[in-house]
């Protein structure tokens, strides 16, 4: 059973993220969980479309696919379909999965392949300079919103469950160990498991919303997230939870019929 170590990839290093980004510690939390589940580092594929998440992929022990911009479900459904006996994992960005990748999402989870997708939900375009996606927050600033985002965000947790993925979580950055215990239990998960990781982007988005610091947007979202139960519970009982509050925890776990189960 390979350790944490061995699933990195040591001649990609150094990392091209910035200081402070948080995509690091989700690879690493997906990485821990490949690696508590005890999978084999050559029964493991890594998809991945484009962006500074999407680097993610190139960075791990295993084979991967670096694919084009929004199409990593529709590559990781192919090696999925010719190879049920893999272990698949795409990593994509909010703009990647949810912009120009949105049909791609809500396919894969109608379909509930047997994969696992981790969304670095940064809420802008990191790798571009920092244009707004579906998931940037309702007033924040952007290069494209540079009075603030008038449109409603994607809630992209809900949008899964929607659609029929058979496991669905939020945590964030700040949840280290709660974003790695998900990210295994949906790897155990069979069907699409969908885990949303909320991640500080202090380049492209925290410049732009007075989040300078990489800790800066680490509190932001330790202090904007509430726990999916309790923010049940407040709205069964009239109370209006801000926009700006999002919920993290658990949203499902099914067993709906899954395409591409292991052999
Ligand atoms: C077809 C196509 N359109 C646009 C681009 C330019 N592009 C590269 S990355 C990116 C967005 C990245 O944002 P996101 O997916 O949220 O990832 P992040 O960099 O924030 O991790 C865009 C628009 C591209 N590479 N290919
Ligand atoms: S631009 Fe943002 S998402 Fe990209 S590496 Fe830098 S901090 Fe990370």
């Amino acid at each position: 059973m390979p350790a944490l170590s061995e699933w990195y990839r040591a001649d990609r290093m150094p990392h091209i993220y910035c200081t402070g980004c948080g995509n690091g510690t989700v690879l690493n939390c997906t990485l821990q969980a490949a690696s508590d589940m005890g999978w084999e580092i050559d029964d493991t594929v890594f998809v991945s479309g484009i962006g500074c998440s999407s680097r993610a992929s190139g960075y791990t022990a295993a084979d991967s696919l670096h694919t084009t911009h929004g199409r990593a479900l529709a590559f990781a459904t192919g090696v999925k379909m010719a190879h049920p006996e893999f272990n698949v994992v795409v990593f994509t960005g909010d703009g990647d999965l949810s912009a120009i990748g949105g049909n791609h999402f809500i396919h894969a989870c109608r379909r509930n392949i047997d994969m696992t997708v981790i969304c670095m939900n940064n809420m802008i375009y990191g790798m571009t300079g920092g244009q707004g996606s579906p998931c940037t927050p309702r007033g924040a600033f952007s290069t494209t919103t540079p009075y603030g985002a008038q449109e409603p965000t994607f809630d992209l947790a809900e949008l899964a469950v929607a659609a029929g993925a058979n496991y669905v979580s939020r945590w964030t950055t700040y949840h280290v160990k709660q974003l790695t215990d998900s990210i295994k239990t949906g790897m155990e998960t069979p069907g699409l498991s969908f885990i949303e990781a909320m991640s500080q982007c202090p380049t492209s988005y925290g410049r732009k919303n007075k989040l300078r610091q990489p800790l800066d947007m680490i509190e932001y979202m330790r202090d904007h997230s509430i726990l999916l139960s309790k923010k049940r519970r407040l709205e069964a009982e009239g109370k209006v939870i801000p926009e700006t509050t999002f919920a993290v925890g658990e949203f499902v776990r099914r067993s709906r019929p899954v395409m591409g189960l292991r052999k």
